[in-house]
Order: structure tokens, then sequence, then C-alpha cells
């Protein structure tokens, strides 16, 4: 599992360099941006609970059939299920969000995770639409509370959505 920092050292290492401007660029944008970082991973926590309330109503306006008989968020079980499901991808978006390196999604979250919805017809479409609305509750909220650049909060949303989302047709 990697972050801003090692990655780069990981990168340099291999190809047995000293940072040179670029890594110091990188470096710098990393740790400027971490007090945004930290603000909104710490707001994603205290919030996590009404962001997925909010975002998962926001699903299932726009996707009602997901809840009605023969839909996969269909039964107390499933829909408890798909609740849970949102909520592991935004606790796992906001480490990923603190790392500044979709590594840990890679490996935690997205390995295996098609094979096992397609196994249980669980849809990926809307479940990435779910993702989606989260960011836009999150940057909605980060924008509410006064963080700068909220522009930060994309990454990880849109790495899940990309990842998980490109090979669904
Ligand atoms: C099921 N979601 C599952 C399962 C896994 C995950 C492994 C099968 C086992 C279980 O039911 O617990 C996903 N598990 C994860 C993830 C992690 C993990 C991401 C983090 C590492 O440990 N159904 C819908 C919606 C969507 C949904 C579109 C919610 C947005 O209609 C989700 N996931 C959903 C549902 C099930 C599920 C309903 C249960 C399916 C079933 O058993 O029939």
């Amino acid at each position: 599992m990697r972050d801003a920092v090692t990655s780069l050292i990981q990168n340099y290492d291999l190809a047995g360099r000293y940072f040179d401007r670029n890594a110091m660029d990188s470096l710098k944008a990393y740790f400027a941006s971490g007090q945004a970082r930290i603000a909104i991973a710490g707001m994603i926590t205290s919030n996590a609970a009404e962001i997925v309330k909010t975002a998962s109503a926001r699903l299932f306006e726009q996707v009602p059939e997901l809840l009605a008989p023969g839909g996969n968020a269909y039964t107390t079980r499933r829909y408890s299920a798909c609740l849970r499901d949102l909520d592991y991808y935004l606790r796992y978006a906001s480490y990923a969000l603190v790392a500044a390196d979709n590594d840990v999604l890679s490996e935690r979250v997205l390995e295996g995770l098609r094979e096992t919805y397609n196994s249980l017809e669980v849809p990926i479409g809307p479940t990435v639409q779910g993702i989606a609305i989260m960011k836009d509750v999150v940057k909605e909220m980060a924008d509410a509370a006064g963080v700068a650049d909220t522009g930060l909060v994309d990454a990880p949303f849109d790495y899940i959505c990309r990842d998980f989302g490109e090979k669904d047709i």
C-alpha cells in the first residue's frame, strides 16, 4: 500500500536517482495540500452516516427500481448491504485522500470486486452512480465548511468509478 511519498521514493529508487525538480514539485504540492486533505478526511469521518444516507436517498430517487421487488437493493438484507458498501467506498476514499494515492483502493477494495458483484448480480452501473453521488455530497459539505480546494475530493471517487465502471458494458 503506497502514498504520495512512498510512490515517489519507489519510482526514484528504481531508477537509482536522487529527487529532481519534478519530484520536489510533487512533494511540495503534496505537503501544501496536507491540511486540506486532513480537514476533508475529518469531515468525512464525522459525517459518514449522514453522507451515506443522503447519497443513498438520491440514488434510490434516481434509480427507484433498485428498491422494488426484483431490484438488487430489495429486501432489508440487500438494502443494508448496499448502504454498507457505500460506507466502505467512503471510508477507503478518505484513506486515499489522505495518502494522495489510489493504491489503497486498488489493493483493498477493487481487487476481485467485479467478480463478486457479478456473481451476486449486484449491478455495477448504479453502484458507480452511487459513488459519484457520494463525491458530490462530500464536495457540497466541504464547500459549506469553507474548504477552499474541494477539487481534492475528486481523485479517489473518480478512480473507483473509472476502475469499476469502465469495463461494465
Ligand atoms: C454484496 N458487497 C457485497 C459483497 C461484498 C461487497 C464482498 C458480498 C458479501 C456480502 O454480502 O457481504 C463489497 N466487501 C465489499 C467491499 C468491501 C468488502 C466494497 C471493502 C473492501 O469487504 N446493491 C444495489 C446497489 C448497491 C448494492 C446498486 C449499493 C450501492 O442494488 C450493493 N452489495 C450490494 C448488495 C449486496 C452486496 C445488495 C448483497 C447481494 C446479495 O447477497 O444478494
